[in-house]
């Protein structure tokens, strides 16, 4: 039997992908961080959350990802684990440097030393293309990234192409655009919205407030994007594959459809404020997935008015249940409205920034 160890398995596409690799028959083990509250939430909604073997695990521990790889003894591993938003990449450039850099780099040495037949899959990304807003973007294009985020990214897809061709590891990068579903995170604006979508029909919200509307994405559905993971792990010869639909949106697009979807016109509710702008945003992302075709022969199905349609109805439902009074394991009731958290909502004040400069000087 054919054994994976999927870090991330409380994420989005963790859940998605364990779910796939059972259905091949796979021993599915998952990493999970250790928290003061479980959250298994996803596993659960997908009924698996039994089936997976769990082990407790940090990218910014090596013992903890020694002790993973020892104890799953893993055919593939698929590294997802990740410090994924954007956004908070500048407010903790840090650690998502050491989880996002140097975790994956960790798993690389782990599989160096320790058995060099296990193969490697890294989560990468289209932020890695940053400020390179060409029409499209595809396996040779400038990667120019425009986050400590990406920047991050940058530096495990480079280490795993360069394990590859130096010590022979099998190792791929799907350099994945993004791709949504309902179990996305809240932070994120497609879930965002469609969740507020689905409050505001509802009467338990009034308005929605968005940063940048104009910056556009190329969103396909999670679940398929896993599927590319494990057909690239499969293929006799590693590479790099990027995994998009081809079609670009802007994020004022997705929340018309959203709201049109539940029959309202979104001008009457989004309001966009500048403080939920980033400092440097990535304009335009569109993905040219010829090569995933052509080799792996994967290709999106889900449209982008499917998966807006889906998402929205499927938040809708999970209201309308838990206002019916039913409890089952979801993240909406619980999550903190983003305008309440101060790193985000700081106003230009130039001495309480320069207090807070000094504070930070003086921890270093
Ligand atoms: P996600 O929902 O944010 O999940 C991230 C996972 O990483 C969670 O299970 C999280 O655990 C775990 N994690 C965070 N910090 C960790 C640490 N220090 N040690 C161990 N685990 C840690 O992300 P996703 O959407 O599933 O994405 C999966 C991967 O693909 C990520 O690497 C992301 O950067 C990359 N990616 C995503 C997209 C996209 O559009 N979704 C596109 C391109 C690439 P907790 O639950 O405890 O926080
Ligand atoms: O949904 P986002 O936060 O996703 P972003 O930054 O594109 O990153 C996601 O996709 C990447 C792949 O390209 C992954 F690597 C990464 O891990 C993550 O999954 O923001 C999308 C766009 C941005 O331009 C942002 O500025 O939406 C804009 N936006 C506008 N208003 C907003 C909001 N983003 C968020 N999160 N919240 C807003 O209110």
């Amino acid at each position: 039997m054919k054994r994976a160890l999927v870090t991330g398995i409380t994420g989005q596409d963790g859940p998605y992908l364990a779910r796939l690799l059972l259905a091949k028959g796979y021993k599915v083990f998952g990493t999970y961080r250790r928290v003061s509250t479980p959250n298994f939430w996803r596993l659960q909604q997908l009924g698996i959350a039994n089936k997976i073997t769990l082990i407790p695990a940090d990218l910014t521990d090596m013992s903890s990802l020694l002790e993973a790889v020892s104890i799953s003894d893993p055919h593939e591993i698929y590294n997802l684990a990740a410090q994924s938003y954007v956004g908070s990449s500048f407010d903790q450039p840090l650690l998502t440097t050491d989880i996002d850099a140097s975790g994956s780099t960790r798993f690389l040495e782990i599989i160096r030393h320790l058995n060099k037949n296990i193969k490697f899959y890294q989560a990468s990304t289209s932020e890695l293309y940053g400020a390179f807003t060409s029409q499209m973007q595809d396996e040779n294009s400038p990667m120019i990234p425009n986050s400590p985020y990406a920047a991050a990214k940058l530096h495990s897809y480079n280490m795993a192409r360069i394990y590859r061709n130096s010590y022979g590891l099998f190792t791929c990068n799907g350099i994945l655009f993004n791709h949504e579903s309902p179990l996305r995170g809240l932070e994120f604006v497609t879930r965002k919205i469609t969740n507020s979508v689905a409050r505001i029909k509802l009467g338990l919200q009034k308005d929605l407030k968005l940063g940048n509307l104009k910056a556009k994405r190329d969103w396909g559905f999670a679940p398929e994007y896993c599927y590319a993971m494990y057909k690239m792990m499969q293929h006799k010869h590693p590479d790099d594959y990027v995994i998009a639909t081809g079609e670009t949106h802007s994020v004022g697009e997705f929340a018309q459809l959203a709201f049109e979807t539940v029959g309202l016109n979104w001008r009457d509710y989004v309001i966009s404020d500048k403080k939920l702008h980033r400092p440097l945003d990535v304009h335009q992302l569109c993905g040219n997935h010829n090569k995933a075709q052509r080799i792996l022969g994967w290709k999106p199905k889900v449209t982008f008015k499917e998966l807006v349609k889906l998402m929205v109805e499927t938040d809708l439902k999970l209201w309308q249940k838990h206002l019916a009074g039913e409890p089952f394991p979801w993240d909406a009731p619980n999550h903190s409205s983003e305008m309440d958290i101060v790193a985000r909502n700081v106003t230009k004040d130039a001495n309480r920034e320069a207090r807070a400069f000094k504070v930070k000087m003086k921890l270093f």
